[in-house]
């Protein structure tokens, strides 16, 4: 899509930079912006510069309040198209219109960290989506898990406080991995079940365009007929769902603390859009508001796919990043309450709290009530909302009537008759005794912990256990460590054992729930080999060698924008033995294994300097220990022996061409990682 297709740089009353002369704020033509007005050459400067003191004062108030938590994000425009399947669960017209165009913008974020933080640490993603309806703005504020650490909205400056940095000495940034956060998780065992998602592969992303997306809670959906359902939303990336390993993640975090903001922004522009469907679980809105036994309220609660199928009911399709990263990213404002008729929010106590945070915080945030007009957050339906004034207020209404009922204006704007589309709240039943209850349903924390834990295969048990050893090996207080261990042993005797031996301490005593059914669908590892668009492969190449495996390669892959990059000992033109030339994209100090899903040595490279240069053992090490596939060329497997790599292992391939390595090689992308090599790793 061309630069100028943004939607936001054409929003209409956008005061972008004009014309190609420099100005004051007031237009006035600048002689000189490099020097100050001084009173002779090497005097004072003088008060009377007003170019300097209004340069200087927009400066100074450059920065907004980063957001309280979810400060680190990248966003992105797009599109979403419905299927209008959804036509009998919604009367929300841009889920339930065949083919409907409706435009987005979608921000992913991390939580804990600030604004300046690395992309790949451990933690929960955030992917919120704004879609710009026909019928007026439908936000869906989900994370990359399905449940959350708590239950009730009440806890949340709680847990916040306790996973941001310690207040002390401001350390650790953006990472869990120390006392307050898992004082916190051990003494909410209503945690738990999300703690084991945070441990798991999913707290640590390849890409965004790898993660699924969820709405977390259950929302009531109304079709045209007024029939109601309870339904959970889902996104489903076409590119499957994939992880970095932890190593990787770490030293992605220096290496390339930019890695998912930078992933997104190549894969649209080289025009390997990133999608996702969106899916719903549609269930009975029944009076108990649960579903096979799952209260559907609670938001630590997920309901097994297997149980009740995701329907793909659209397509999103991200095509373009901001062309400001301030004006779109930073000042996009979702909010979980704006919905548009056919949607709805429920009682889940966690989505009440939200209901209340999200404009709040924005008012701090934005600078006052009028945010809405910012071009990113600007609805493209027409506005009549009768609000005048404040902060920052970009219109100049006219008329003199802003009230209703007015007979000046013939009572105008009028409010919607029935049968028009207008938000009417779905008149639900509420009864009860005021009182800060604890509902039994909400009392069971352990089963679907135990469920998540049954869902993993072996090796991603295995990572599961690493990371909780890792993280409460950051601890420095015993207490803490046997409070999480004491929850672990509720979830599964194993893992609270191979916990507490990596740690060093007693397995506490625990009781595991019985009769807990695994979730196939929450495993990650693939049955097949899935969609390999996107995915970077880098062939290490040396002077004199044989350079002909990168444009073989990128033919075999052209259909599929798989991305081939060249890395080689130097900057600058290589030359194959042949007389072929290639340009370096990276070098052995520019690069770092975790750039690719896969390293190819190419033919001739075991007779230069690079196979014994030590960045080459680093790199195909790296790439060895973290399950990707490793292609040897010819000759090539002396170097792989040289840097201690085992060429009898899974998915390291010697190949005598490049004929004989594409197809292995696809389906070793296709698989993501090498599942067979890492559970070597494992033991
Ligand atoms: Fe948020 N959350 N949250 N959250 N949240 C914010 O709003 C809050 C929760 C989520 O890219 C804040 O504008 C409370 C669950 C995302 O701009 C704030 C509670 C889920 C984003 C806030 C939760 C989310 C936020 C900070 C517990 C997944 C980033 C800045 C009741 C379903 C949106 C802002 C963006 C941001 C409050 C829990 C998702 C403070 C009180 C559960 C993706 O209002």
């Amino acid at each position: 899509m061309a630069r100028d297709s943004n939607p936001v740089h054409h929003a209409p009353d956008l005061h972008a930079q004009e014309g190609d002369r420099l100005t004051t704020a007031q237009g006035v033509g600048v002689d000189d912006t490099d020097h100050s007005l001084t009173a002779g050459p090497r005097g004072p400067v003088l008060l009377e510069d007003h170019h300097l003191r209004e340069k200087i004062t927009h400066f100074d108030h450059e920065r907004i309040p980063e957001r309280v938590v979810h400060a680190r994000g990248a966003g992105a425009h797009g599109v979403f198209r419905a299927y209008g399947n959804a036509a009998s669960v919604t009367k929300a017209a841009f889920l339930a219109t065949p083919d409907e165009e409706t435009e987005v913008f979608v921000r992913f974020s991390t939580v804990l960290g600030s604004r300046g933080s690395a992309d790949t640490v451990r933690d929960v993603r955030g992917f919120a989506t704004k879609f710009h309806t026909r019928e007026g703005t439908f936000d869906l504020v989900g994370n990359n898990f399905p449940v959350f650490f708590i239950q009730d909205a009440v806890k949340f400056p709680d847990i916040i406080h306790a996973g941001k940095p310690e207040p002390d000495r401001e350390i650790p940034q953006a990472q869990s991995a120390h006392d307050t956060f898992w004082d916190f998780i051990g003494s909410h065992t209503e945690s738990t079940h999300m703690a084991m998602w945070a441990m798991s592969d999913r707290g640590i992303p390849r890409s965004y365009r790898t993660m699924e997306g969820f709405g977390v809670h259950t929302f009531r959906m109304e079709a045209t007929d007024g029939t109601t359902s309870l339904v959970k939303f889902h996104w489903k990336p076409h590119l499957g769902v994939h992880s970095q390993v932890w190593e990787e993640a770490q030293i992605t975090q220096g290496a390339d603390p930019d890695f998912h903001r930078r992933d997104l922004y190549d894969a649209i522009a080289a025009g390997a859009y990133p999608q996702w469907e969106l899916g719903l679980q549609i269930m009975p809105d029944t009076t108990d508001e649960t579903f096979e036994g799952i209260d559907l309220l609670d938001p630590t609660k997920i309901v097994p796919e297997e149980i009740c199928p995701v329907q793909t009911v659209g397509l999103l399709t991200l095509t373009e990043a901001p062309e400001n990263f301030f004006a779109e990213t930073e000042q996009v404002a979702f909010h979980v309450d704006h919905v548009v008729p056919g949607i709805q929010v429920t009682n889940d106590p966690l989505m009440q709290g939200r209901l209340f945070s999200y404009l709040d915080t924005q008012l701090s945030r934005l600078g006052g009530p009028n945010f809405a007009q910012l071009p990113v957050n600007r609805p493209r339906t027409p506005v009549n909302d009768m609000f005048r004034d404040g902060m920052h207020q970009q219109a100049v209404h006219s008329g003199i009537v802003a009230y209703k009922p007015n007979q000046i204006d013939d009572d105008l704007p009028r409010t919607s008759p029935e049968g028009e589309d207008a938000f009417v709240t779905v008149p639900t039943p509420v009864s009860g005794e005021k009182g800060r209850h604890h509902p039994v349903s909400f009392t069971d924390h352990f089963s679907q912990a135990r469920l998540f834990w049954l869902s993993l295969t072996p090796v991603e048990q295995a990572h599961e256990v690493e990371a909780f050893t890792f993280e409460l090996g950051k601890c420095l207080r015993q207490e803490v460590k046997e409070g999480v261990l004491a929850s672990l042993a509720c979830v599964d005797t194993d893992l609270a054992a191979r916990v507490a031996a990596g740690l060093g301490l007693p397995v506490p005593d625990g009781e595991v729930p019985d009769g807990v059914v695994a979730s196939p669908a929450l495993s990650q590892i693939p049955a097949e080999p899935g969609r390999v668009d996107g995915r970077v492969v880098g062939v290490l190449v040396a002077d004199g060698g044989d350079l002909s495996p990168v444009a073989d390669l990128r033919t075999a892959y052209a259909d599929e924008n798989v991305v081939v990059r060249v890395v080689a000992a130097h900057g600058g033109e290589i030359s194959g033995g042949s007389g072929e030339t290639e340009t370096a994209e990276r070098t052995l100090l520019t690069t770092r294994s975790v750039e690719y899903d896969a390293v190819v040595v190419a033919p001739g490279v075991a007779g230069s300097p690079v196979a014994t240069e030590p960045r080459t053992a680093v790199l195909l090490l790296e790439a060895y220990r973290h399950g990707k596939a490793i292609v040897a060329l010819g000759d090539g497997d002396g170097v792989l022996a040289t840097a201690g790599v085992d060429t009898s292992a899974p998915d390291v391939l010697t190949c005598d061409s490049v004929r004989d390595c594409v197809q292995p090689l696809r389906d070793a992308l296709g698989m993501h990682r090498s599942w067979e090599r890492l559970a070597m790793f494992a033991g």
